[in-house]
């Protein structure tokens, strides 16, 4: 793979909205994912393999849990820096971008919310170093955009639950030392249940043949009468609103993670088009390719605008499910068409492993589909704005 010779676009000056300690926090991921993630991304995504030894370094850059607090080991930040963090993590890959959107918003975020204190300082430290490393267990074989129908059930055994049923698609299953899985009690209400690798019963067989994010490591997890201890379940919030909340905090990071993935195929094609020559003239002369290139630097500062204010919205604690949902879907829908018109900018060279934006464009198709799809995004806004739901 070429050397990363990244530069971001800031069309708009975007760099004044923001705190020195915003510009910090973003140029130590920047900086960090040119040196250890740029180098190897390529080749991890050919082998379709997680690359382990990013994990320490994604810890340092504070990348898990950024916005816990510090008395859990976490390093206190707000959500713009966390919403850059995930920028700047996607701009290297979508795949190990998940692997910290799960980590913080998925596993570390409900363990903070809705679980115990000793939950709390039991795991978080832990998940903080990547000591421990995470999953989250929502989507089922037969319940994907209908997580309320799962069928993934707990019941009393009397000093331990019994856990059975299965979840699919599950990013870092393969590798994590914990699962947070939802499961409906004997009531039918979902409470979310910290699940241990080692319990008796509980396997998590990888998912292979993947064309998209294939440096990211998917699997299933298996719950056959797992014993589950009584402690472990997170008694502060049960019903569908508690995994609903955690998908709130990492479709936030989605919308930031996606601007990275597009700054990084407009900036590879911008510098691919200057360079080229054809018919005796860079092709950055050609009005056809400029049309491109100006189209994508334009949505990718309406994208960038519509991530910040949504940054200032929830740091202040009044975004909506609805307006993060809106962020999510826009976000990533830029981003997938900004790297299918990057890639033609390439020509051949688009389709090859030399350049990012390939690996990008696969990746953006799991990013588009996971977190709610494209299509439930819609139905969350039309429901907003009408006040009718159409999910069914
Ligand atoms: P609905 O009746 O609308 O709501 C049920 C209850 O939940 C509350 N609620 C929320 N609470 C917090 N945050 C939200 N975003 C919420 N949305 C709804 C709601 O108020 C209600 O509460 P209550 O107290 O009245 O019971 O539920 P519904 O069954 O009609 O479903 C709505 C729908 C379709 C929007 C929802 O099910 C949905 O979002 N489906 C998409 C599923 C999804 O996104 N799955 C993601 C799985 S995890 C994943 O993909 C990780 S990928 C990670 C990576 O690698 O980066
Ligand atoms: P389905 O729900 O079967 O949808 C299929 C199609 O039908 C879609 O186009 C959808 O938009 C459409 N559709 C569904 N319902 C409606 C409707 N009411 N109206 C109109 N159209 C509709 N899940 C986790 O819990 N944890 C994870 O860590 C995780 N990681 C993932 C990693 C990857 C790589 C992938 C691909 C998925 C991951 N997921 C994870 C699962 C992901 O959240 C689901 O794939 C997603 O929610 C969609 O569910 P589904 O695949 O079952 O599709």
């Amino acid at each position: 793979m070429k050397a990363d010779q990244f530069q971001a676009p800031d069309y708009y000056n975007l760099d004044d909205l923001l705190s020195d300690e915003h510009k910090m926090v973003r140029d130590a991921a920047r900086e960090w994912v040119k040196r250890e993630v740029s180098p190897i991304i390529e080749e991890a995504a050919q082998k379709a393999e997680f690359p382990k030894q990013i994990i320490n370094g994604l810890a340092e850059i504070g990348a898990f849990g950024p916005y816990i607090p510090e008395e859990y080991g976490c390093a206190g930040l707000d959500q713009i820096s966390y919403g850059l963090i995930m920028q700047e993590i996607e701009r290297g890959d979508s795949g190990v971008r998940s692997t910290a959107s799960v980590q913080s918003s998925l596993v570390m975020y409900p363990i903070f919310k809705y679980g115990t204190e000793e939950q709390k300082k039991k795991y978080l430290p832990k998940l903080a170093s990547g000591e421990m490393m995470g999953c989250f267990g929502l989507t089922e074989p037969d319940h994907g955009s209908n997580p309320s129908g799962m069928t993934t059930t707990f019941k009393d055994n009397g000093d331990h639950y019994l856990l059975n049923g299965a979840k699919m698609w599950i990013s870092n299953a393969p590798f994590a030392d914990i699962a947070v899985v939802w499961a409906k009690n004997e009531e039918g209400r979902i409470y979310g249940l910290i699940v241990e690798r080692g319990m008796e019963g509980f396997t998590t067989p990888e998912t292979h043949n993947k064309w998209s994010l294939r440096a990211s490591a998917t699997g299933e997890l298996v719950f056959n009468n797992v014993k589950v201890p009584k402690e472990n379940l997170m008694p502060e919030k049960s019903g569908l609103g508690a995994p609903l909340g955690c998908l709130d905090s990492a479709r936030y990071g989605i919308a930031w993670g996606a601007i990275g993935a597009a700054m990084d195929c407009y900036d590879t094609a911008l510098r691919y088009a200057k360079e080229r020559e054809q018919f005796g003239k860079p092709i950055a002369s050609f009005q056809l390719q400029q049309k491109k290139l100006a189209e994508m630097i334009t949505e990718i500062t309406k994208a960038q605008l519509l991530a910040w204010r949504l940054g200032v919205m929830r740091n202040e604690g009044t975004a909506t499910s609805a307006q993060i949902s809106m962020a999510k879907r826009n976000n990533v829908e830029m981003a997938i068409n900004i790297a299918r018109e990057a890639r033609q900018i390439l020509g051949g060279m688009g389709i090859t492993g030399e350049y990012s934006i390939m690996r990008h464009s696969m990746n953006l198709e799991s990013v588009i589909t996971y977190e709610g799809t494209h299509d439930i995004h819609l139905l969350i806004t039309g429901a907003d704005i009408t006040g009718i739901p159409a999910f069914q």
